[in-house]
């Protein structure tokens, strides 16, 4: 009886509503198909719904990652040497004993400022975000040293609060059908989403009779795609074609003055600025032609199209703006738009390289606001939840995490690392340098990391915490960074092996460090909550229950969302929220700080390992590590399927390869000073000569030479950041050699 009772009951299939968690800049809905306690099927949204949201490829081979027979499934600790990958099996009990008795020795040896925690993006969602229940415990520990500053788009972020004092910039998708001209400056949305709905509504803004442009020394996906032009330029040199625009327009009394009077402050500067009054030298589009390898002719075009094509978008993004002086990028941009009169305005666009909307934003993504959320950090306390005032003891800019650890007080930084814990993040593998972060882990305490799988950073634990995947639990998300909707993961399956989740982990952790009350609701009243007391959902999603039975509410917004249209509707009623109330092309804020890489005004300036730099002779190729279409970063870097979609190779022109030897499919080394990768070459002419690209994300992996035969985008960045705190990951010099 029972057994045949099993058997109908593991026969049967039951269809999830759920979403993955990825940091992926997309959300796809997904009704996952179980059986048992297994996904054997995906679909994706509903085909009847007018406006369908695509299913990525990456959600489309969920259930390998899911699945994969490499997941961790118990906790480990070491059994080698650091970083030599060899582990033993032990209990839960043990594992967290051991995770609460270093806590306790590294703050009764060093105090709190010992203790190191890392979070990151590896997981979008509102409750089992890691992040939030880590800080929070460390919190009530007595404190904790972490880092600051976006490792994505800290450049952008800068940029649009200087020139906006918001980082709400963008406009939904579908307003492209309001655009006549789109310029895609170094932005890939085929590849990196933007918006699960990004590419329907570019393709339709293309039927619809919009000129699209595309600037990028990579000739694409979404260049191949929808294109009518693409302007290939030398990395780093966007800001000395858009100043050379500006000074065509100024020359031929092309911009928009009456806008620049109403609704900004400081183009006067920035004209003195262009047109040499400032420094002696006139930024002619021949000026920039040297520096950038445009053509002069082409810049004028440009320059007189997107002046007088309107309204025209100006779509400027993240990548090339992690950078050395990425920000200027931005703040340039956004300085074209004010120039041509676009921000504001439909079809029109901001710049500033954000583009999010306010509707189901990631950042928005804790469920509750400033003050109300039980999870807060610093804010006030929330009557009948807890204590849980934030005290961290100090930061450390999230691209010098590894040389905190190695150099501490020493080196100027706030205090001696002495232990560290991870949890969201393979930092080691995805931030500058991944050589010098090999040496930092070896150099701790003690290093706990939770993870899914064995990354190259869970490689140096000396204790690895075995963690659910999203389809193992139920949350809230959102799509990043367009929506206008929020989704509802339900869990799909049971967790597998003896994984838990970060919650339940350091929920068990706070029992063994004393700590009451830590965490008092299901998962369900938490969700219940953040979906019902969340002034934003909470009148949008009147029906909790249908919300979780559905797995999406779909936001049905009157007219597009364009960013600051209030503002230009009426600057007096609606000033911008800077300080001058006015769009900012001259910073005074800026102006205050005086740092010398990080001018009042956007300026294009040399920096270190651009062509200019004498390292250029030894090392002749600029490196672009863009993000994978097949991966998350480093997440999925081991389903099997993904891999087959695009294996990891060097982009490379043929000129390049020529004068090295170097043909199609060849084995080659790319290095520097910080490291050696081995990789298959791709000789296309897909990328501009004198510059080489390979996809963040691949995993680290040293031989006993020390050359990455993973070859990892990071074993050849730096460390750096720039003045307003982008990660350096996309100007850094490399030489190419057969292998
Ligand atoms: N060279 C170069 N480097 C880059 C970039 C670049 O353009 N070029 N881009 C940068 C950008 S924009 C970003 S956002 C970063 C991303 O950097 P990371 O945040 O380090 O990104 P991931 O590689 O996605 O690593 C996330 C990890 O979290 C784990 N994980 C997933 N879910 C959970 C969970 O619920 N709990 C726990 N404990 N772990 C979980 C995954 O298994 C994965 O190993 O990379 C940056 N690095
Ligand atoms: N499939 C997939 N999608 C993703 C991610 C992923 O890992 N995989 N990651 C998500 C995350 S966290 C983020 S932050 C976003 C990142 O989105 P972005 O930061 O915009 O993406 P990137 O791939 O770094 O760069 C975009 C384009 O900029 C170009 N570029 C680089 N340098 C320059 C330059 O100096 N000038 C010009 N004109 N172009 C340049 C690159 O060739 C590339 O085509 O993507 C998100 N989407
Ligand atoms: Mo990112």
């Amino acid at each position: 009886m029972k057994t045949e009772e099993k058997d109908r009951t593991d026969n049967q299939v039951k269809i999830v509503r759920a979403t993955s968690t990825f940091d992926c800049g997309g959300r796809c809905p997904l009704r996952l198909h179980v059986k048992g306690n297994t996904i054997i099927r995906i679909e994706g949204d509903d085909a009847a719904e007018p406006d369908q949201l695509r299913t990525c490829l990456r959600c489309r081979a969920y259930r390998q990652m899911v699945h994969h027979p490499e997941r961790l499934m118990y906790p480990q600790k070491r059994a080698g040497a650091r970083g030599e990958g060899k582990f033993k099996r032990i209990s839960w009990d043990e594992a967290l004993d051991m995770l609460a008795r270093e806590l306790i020795r590294v703050k009764e040896t060093y105090g709190n400022q010992g203790i190191f925690l890392a979070t990151g993006g590896g997981y979008l969602a509102s409750l089992h975000n890691p992040g939030l229940a880590a800080f929070r415990l460390l919190a009530r520990f007595g404190g904790f040293v972490t880092h600051y500053g976006n490792i994505s788009s800290e450049g952008a972020v800068w940029a649009s609060l200087t020139q906006y004092g918001s980082v709400m910039v963008g406009h939904s998708r579908e307003d492209m059908l309001n655009s006549r001209l789109i310029i895609l400056w170094g932005w890939d949305p085929a590849r990196m989403i933007s918006g699960t709905n990004t590419m329907y509504h570019l393709i339709r803004a293309k039927e619809n009779g919009a000129k699209v442009i595309s600037i990028d020394p990579r000739y694409h996906d979404t260049a191949a795609t929808v294109a009518h032009e693409w302007i290939p330029i030398r990395p780093g040199t966007d800001t000395a074609v858009m100043v050379a625009m500006a000074h065509v327009m100024i020359r031929e009394g092309l911009h928009d003055q009456s806008f620049l009077d109403t609704y900004t402050v400081g183009f006067e500067q920035f004209k003195e600025y262009v047109l040499g009054q400032e420094d002696g030298i006139e930024k002619t589009p021949a000026w920039a032609s040297e520096i950038s390898g445009v053509d002069a002719a082409t810049i004028v075009r440009l320059a007189r199209e997107y002046a007088t094509i309107r309204p025209a978008a100006l779509m400027d993004c993240q990548g090339p703006a992690r950078s050395a002086m990425g920000e200027q990028y931005n703040r340039c941009a956004a300085t074209l738009c004010a120039m041509t009169g676009n921000v504001g305005r439909p079809g029109g666009s901001a710049g500033g390289g954000l583009m999010g909307i306010p509707v189901g934003h990631m950042f928005r993504m804790s469920a509750i606001p400033p003050g109300k959320n039980p999870f807060e950090l610093d804010g006030p306390r929330v009557k009948g939840t807890l204590d849980i005032r934030l005290r961290v003891v100090k930061r450390v800019h999230i691209n010098k995490i590894f040389d905190a650890i190695l150099r501490g007080k020493e080196g100027g930084y706030p205090s001696d690392i002495r232990m560290a814990w991870s949890m969201c993040n393979n930092y080691l593998n995805q931030t500058g340098n991944s050589n010098k972060a090999a040496r930092a882990l070896k150099k701790l305490e003690f290093f706990a990391v939770n993870e899914l799988f064995m990354t190259p950073q869970a490689r140096y634990a000396d204790l690895l915490l075995p963690v659910t995947s999203s389809a193992e639990r139920s949350d809230l998300t959102r799509p990043w960074p367009s929506g206008p909707y929020f989704t509802y993961v339900n869990r799909a399956i049971e967790p597998l092996g003896e994984c838990k989740s970060d919650l339940d982990i350091v929920t068990e952790l706070a029992e063994r460090l004393g700590i009451q009350d830590f965490n008092p609701y299901s998962e369900d009243e938490w969700l219940r909550m953040f979906v019902e007391k969340n002034p934003e959902t909470g009148p949008l999603i009147a029906d909790y229950e249908k919300f979780k039975r559905e797995g999406i509410h779909r936001v049905k917004l009157p007219e597009p969302i364009v960013a600051f249209r209030e503002q230009i509707e009426d600057i007096e009623k609606n000033p911008f929220p800077t300080p001058s109330g006015k769009i900012e092309i001259f910073s005074q804020r800026t102006a205050d700080v005086n740092h010398p890489l990080c001018p009042p005004i956007p300026k294009y300036m040399t920096t270190p390992e651009d062509r200019n730099d004498p390292l250029f002779k030894k090392y002749p190729l600029q490196l672009l590590t863009p993000h994978p279409k097949n991966r998350v970063h480093s997440e999925l870097y081991k389903v099997e399927w993904l891999r087959e979609v695009e294996p990891h190779r060097a982009w490379i022109n043929p000129v390049d390869a020529q004068a090295r030897g170097i043909r199609d499919g060849d084995r080659i080394y790319l290095f520097n000073d910080r490291g050696k990768v081995a990789i298959t070459a791709w000789v296309t002419e897909r990328i501009i000569p004198g510059v080489v690209s390979i996809f963040e994300g691949s995993w680290y992996d040293p031989d006993e030479e020390g050359v990455d035969q993973g070859a990892c985008a990071n074993t050849l960045t730096s460390d750096a950041y720039s003045g307003g705190g982008a990660c350096v990951m996309n100007t850094s010099l490399v030489q190419a050699e057969k292998a």
